[in-house]
């Protein structure tokens, strides 16, 4: 299984960093949605679900957390820890977010609006669903 973890262009000089993204250049996908968490309380795992049809770029830009991916095969743990950094997450792939740092602010780009229907939120369906496309 294949991770794909951007390393974004820093600018910086000596008032500090900034990073920029374009869609179809830093970014690979038309940016339809961004969303973000933040103030994640200690031990909370979020996600718990695969999406049939959006792909999604994962940044913390602030703190850190740990996500799983798992594409019915395969597992991996990503750790995102540096704000330069966009963890690449395709369809088809289950995904858990955890180990936020108290301060953690994960920020997250997406190729598509929020389409409930969308979310395979069973891992029996998912597995099921990656089997059968
Ligand atoms: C994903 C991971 C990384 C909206 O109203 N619009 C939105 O665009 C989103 C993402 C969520 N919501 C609502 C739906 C729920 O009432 O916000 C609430 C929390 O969403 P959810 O429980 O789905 O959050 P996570 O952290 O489990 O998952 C989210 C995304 O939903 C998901 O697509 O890949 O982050």
């Amino acid at each position: 299984m294949q991770i794909i973890k951007y390393a974004f262009q820093q600018h910086g000089d000596d008032r500090g960093m900034l990073v920029a993204l374009e869609e179809f250049d830093d970014i690979p996908f038309e940016i339809k949605r961004v969303y973000y968490m933040y103030d994640t309380k200690e031990g909370v795992h979020r996600g718990f679900h695969a999406h049939k049809n959006l792909e999604q770029i994962l940044i913390c830009i602030y703190g850190s957390c740990d996500v799983l991916l798992d594409n019915g095969k395969q597992k991996k743990i990503v750790s995102l820890e540096k704000p330069y950094e966009g963890l690449y997450v395709p369809n088809n792939m289950w995904r858990e977010m955890y180990n936020f740092s108290q301060d953690a602010v994960l920020m997250v780009l997406a190729s598509e609006h929020y389409v409930e229907a969308d979310y395979i939120r069973d891992y029996d369906e998912f597995l099921k669903f990656v089997k059968e496309t």
